[in-house]
């Protein structure tokens, strides 16, 4: 057997510990991690090379169905009415096109900066509610997209149980999303975890506090397989949902899960968008990282996330493309900051600090706390993580006569062609020169499927 030798790269300026150092190097290992650099010939990358950052949250069908639900209805539109939308669709689906869907997916991924996704998967079953006979199908369709596409995937099959925090029974369209019992679906995580590798981590899920009666949440936190890894839940995303929690569990959704769950740095609370100042300081203390999708939250009406109040009390968070209405870190990081500007007509909210620049402060915050929900090593372009990088294309002119402060900035703010020029993702380049070795095929195969499907 032969084995790929070590390889070494130099970079003009490399991202590393939240600022660029000058002449640096970088040795990959045939594993796709990183080591120690020793002396050697070095390949050169480019100018301006940094992490690839983690997307702490997504539903991949969802790409399938972007800009499907931009009309108006015969009512007000909301979330709700959204969301009825999105069942439709889901309805539809079956492993082969999510296959598709997501392959096509990631490979978007890739080209803007994401070299890891965080997949938040309900489809499990039919759509009438009946097990596949492969019972993971839907699961291992996800799998083969990452490894298509070659991105690092943390895969969280979600347990989903009511349709409610009543405790009322699903509807019809959510039934394809079911486990009647925690145990079955804790037989699914340990089917799922004999898959798990170098890029591929399982992790859990709680769909919601809607989704999951508190006795079930007990039950699986109990279990062997919530001991390690990753926990992802929704929470807070709509008012009508920190009302109900109100009304049935007499405390906001932060609140509650905090009393009633373990909240360490191995969870992700996603959106957390309506938390109170006092839930703010209280998730900050608990290591918990807000999994913040600015596009979809914006998309979808949800409301503004308290940034400042978070990131003083010491706050960790990352993004997430989420519905992938947008599928580009900048832009998510991008309206992380704009929404908060309009909101309280000021400027250089996230940079807290006299001097910080705000670029640079929120592509370290979503590398940091993209890579603990990972639950993957990554994040960092230093020995013992995966080397998931990213080449600035140098030609561009935006970023001439940047000084490296300003490179951040300008990629963050202004940078709406194309900057990412190459992607190196676990040890192999998968996007070279704008393009991604394999997106013509999968491309090709997700316009079959999307027109197949529009055909009804
Ligand atoms: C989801 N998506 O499960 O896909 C959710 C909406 C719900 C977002 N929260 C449905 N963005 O929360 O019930
Ligand atoms: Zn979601």
């Amino acid at each position: 057997m032969t084995s790929t030798p070590t390889r070494l790269f130099d970079a003009g300026h490399l991202w590393r510990d939240g600022a660029w150092h000058a002449d640096a190097r970088i040795a990959v290992a045939a594993d796709g991690q990183l080591q120690e650099p020793r002396p050697g010939t070095c390949e050169r990358l480019g100018a301006r090379v940094l992490p690839g950052m983690p997307n702490l949250h997504s539903h991949a069908f969802q790409r399938a169905m972007a800009g499907l639900a931009e009309r108006r209805g015969p009512s007000d539109d909301s979330f709700w009415t959204w969301r009825e939308a999105m069942y439709a669709f889901a309805a539809a689906l079956d492993p082969e096109s999510l296959q598709a869907i997501a392959a096509q997916l990631y490979v978007e991924m890739l080209k803007a900066g994401y070299t890891q996704v965080c997949e938040f998967h309900y489809l499990h079953h039919q759509s009438d509610g009946t097990p596949y006979a492969q019972r993971e199908a839907m699961s291992l369709a996800l799998i083969a997209a990452a490894q298509e596409a070659g991105i690092a995937l943390t895969l969280l099959p979600v347990l989903y149980m009511t349709g409610g925090f009543d405790g009322r029974a699903l509807a019809p369209r959510q039934r394809r999303f079911g486990h009647a019992e925690v145990s079955d679906y804790v037989r699914l995580l340990e089917s799922l975890g004999a898959h798990q590798g170098p890029g591929l981590r399982v992790g859990i899920a709680l769909h919601s506090l809607r989704a999951v009666p508190e006795t079930a949440m007990r039950t699986l936190l109990a279990t062997g397989a919530a001991q390690t890894g990753p926990i992802h839940i929704h929470i807070a995303e709509q008012l009508g949902e920190v009302q109900d929690c109100l009304n049935l569990r007499g405390a906001r959704p932060v609140e509650w899960l905090l009393d009633h769950a373990d909240v360490d740095a191995r969870w992700c609370l996603v959106h957390a968008t309506h938390l109170s100042g006092h839930e703010a300081s209280r998730l900050a203390r608990s290591g918990g990282v807000a999994g913040l999708c600015p596009t979809t939250e914006a998309n979808l009406g949800d409301g503004l996330f308290p940034l400042a109040d978070y990131l003083d009390a010491g706050g960790r968070w990352g993004i997430g493309s989420d519905s992938h209405i947008s599928v580009s870190p900048v832009e998510e990081l991008r309206w992380l900051e704009y929404g908060q500007r309009l909101a309280t007509q000021h400027r250089n909210i996230a940079a807290r600090r006299e001097g910080d620049s705000v670029g640079q402060t929120l592509w370290q915050g979503g590398l940091a706390g993209g890579a603990a929900a990972s639950g993957l090593p990554l994040g960092e372009l230093a020995p013992d993580h995966r080397a998931d990088l990213l080449v600035l294309d140098e030609d561009a002119p935006l970023l001439a006569a940047r000084e490296a402060a300003a490179v951040m900035d300008s990629l963050l703010f202004a940078g709406n062609t194309p900057l990412v020029r190459h992607v190196m993702c676990g040890g192999r380049w998968v996007v070279r020169d704008f393009h991604h070795h394999d997106e013509a095929r999968i491309a090709a195969r997700y316009r079959r499927v999307v027109e197949r499907l529009a055909r009804g």
